[in-house]
C-alpha cells in the first residue's frame, strides 16, 4: 500500500471545511493506504495562541478526527511534536531549500499581511517543516485542500533537491483533492478558516448552525425576497452541493433564479442537511470527550509506531548527508 501523510493544525475548532475538503477523504482512504494522520501542533507555533488553551485543542482535534472516521486500528494518530524528528529532518531540509522559493508562498503572503505584527521565521520556514512531516515518512499521497496544493508541489521539489544532492532516499509527493477543495467561509469571500469566525464547526449544536446560516452572506442581488438571484454567485447554493440531494439541488436552483423561494428556506434546508451529518460525528465526539484516555492512550501509541518510522529514515537520510553517527 502506498504511504499517505496528513496534518491538522490545533489552531481552533474543526470545520466543515476542514471535514469535507480533508478530513472526510481520510477516513475513506483508510483501507486503500498506509495512513498518518498528525495534529501538527509545532505548525500552530506560528501564528499567536493562548497557551492555556492548546493542549486541549489538540487533544479535541485528535477526538474530532476519530469522531469524523478516523479508526486508530487502521490508520497512525499522532501528534507532531511528540515526534523529534520533523523539527530534525526540517533543519536538515532547510539547507537544500532556496530562501527565494519560500518567499513566494502564497499561505506565507497571506498570513504575513493578516498578522503583521507578527512574521515570524517559522510562518515563513513553514513548508519546509510540512515536506519533513511528509517525507520523514516517505510519504507520497497528501489528501489536502487546494489552499495546501502549492505547498505540497513546494514538498515534491525539496525532495528532488535533497535526492539530487545526497542520493535518492525520498519519493516525490502528489496531493490528493477531495471533491469540496475549497470551501468558502459563511462571509462569501474567505476560504472557510478556523481563525477567521466564518465556519460553521463540526462541533456547534444545531441551534449555532441555524443562527450562523442565517446570517451568512448570500447572492448580493438578492436584497429583498422578490429579487431573482443567481446560485453560482450564492455562497449558500455551493455548500449545498455539498449536504443536499439532486431533487433539493434544483429546488433551490429554481426557487432562487424566479424568486419562488427566499434565502431563509434555503438556508432552513441546509441547516438540516448540515445538521444530519454532523449528529452522529457529534454523538460519537462526545463519547470521546466523555473519556479523554481514549484519545491520549491513540496517540501515545501512535507516536510509537511513527517514531519507529520517523528514526530509521533519519538514519538514512544522516548516512545520505555522510554524517558521523557513531
Ligand atoms: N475551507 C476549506 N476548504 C477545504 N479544505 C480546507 N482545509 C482547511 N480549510 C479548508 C484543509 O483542511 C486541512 C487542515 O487544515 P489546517 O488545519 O492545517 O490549516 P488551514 O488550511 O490553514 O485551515 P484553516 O481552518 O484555515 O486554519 P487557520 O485558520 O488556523 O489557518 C488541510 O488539508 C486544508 O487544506
Amino acid at each position: 500500500m502506498k504511504r499517505s501523510f496528513s496534518g491538522i493544525q490545533p489552531t481552533g475548532d474543526l470545520h466543515i471545511g476542514n471535514y469535507l475538503g480533508a478530513i472526510k477523504t481520510w477516513a475513506d482512504m483508510l483501507d486503500r493506504y498506509e495512513c498518518f494522520f498528525c495534529i501538527v501542533d509545532l505548525h500552530a507555533l506560528t501564528i499567536k495562541y493562548d497557551t492555556s488553551l492548546m493542549a486541549q485543542r489538540t487533544l479535541d482535534a485528535v477526538a474530532v478526527n476519530m469522531a469524523c472516521g478516523l479508526d486508530p486500528k487502521k490508520c497512525t494518530i499522532f501528534i507532531q511534536s511528540h515526534v523529534k524528528e520533523h523539527a530534525e529532518l526540517c533543519w536538515i531540509l532547510d539547507s537544500v531549500t532556496p530562501m527565494g522559493e519560500l518567499g513566494r508562498m502564497t499561505q506565507f503572503k497571506e498570513k504575513s499581511k493578516s498578522h503583521p505584527e507578527n512574521v515570524n521565521v517559522g510562518l515563513f520556514n513553514y513548508p519546509v517543516l510540512q515536506a519533513a512531516d511528509i517525507l520523514l515518512y516517505k510519504g507520497e499521497v497528501v489528501p489536502v485542500g487546494d489552499d495546501q496544493v502549492q505547498h505540497i508541489e513546494f514538498s515534491r521539489e525539496v525532495a528532488r533537491k535533497f535526492n539530487a544532492a545526497y542520493g535518492p532516499v525520498f519519493p516525490e509527493c502528489q496531493a490528493l483533492l477531495s471533491n469540496a477543495p475549497r470551501v468558502m467561509g459563511l462571509d462569501g469571500v474567505n476560504k472557510m478558516s478556523k481563525s477567521l469566525g466564518n465556519h460553521i464547526a463540526i462541533a456547534d449544536p444545531a441551534d449555532v448552525i441555524r443562527k450562523k446560516l442565517a446570517t451568512a452572506k448570500t447572492d448580493p442581488a438578492r436584497k429583498r425576497r422578490t429579487d431573482p438571484g443567481e446560485p453560482t454567485k450564492c455562497n449558500i447554493y455551493s455548500l449545498h452541493q455539498f449536504f443536499s440531494t439532486p431533487e433539493q439541488m434544483q429546488w433551490v436552483e429554481e426557487g432562487c433564479r424566479n424568486a419562488g423561494i427566499g434565502c431563509l428556506d434555503c438556508k432552513g434546508v441546509l441547516a438540516d442537511n448540515i445538521i444530519a451529518v454532523l449528529t452522529p460525528i457529534q454523538a460519537r465526539y462526545a463519547e470521546l470527550k466523555a473519556d479523554m484516555n481514549i484519545a491520549r492512550r491513540v496517540v501515545a501509541e501512535g507516536a510509537a509506531r511513527a517514531q519507529r518510522i520517523a528514526s530509521a529514515v533519519m538514519a538514512e537520510v544522516k548516512d545520505a548527508l555522510g554524517l558521523y553517527t557513531g
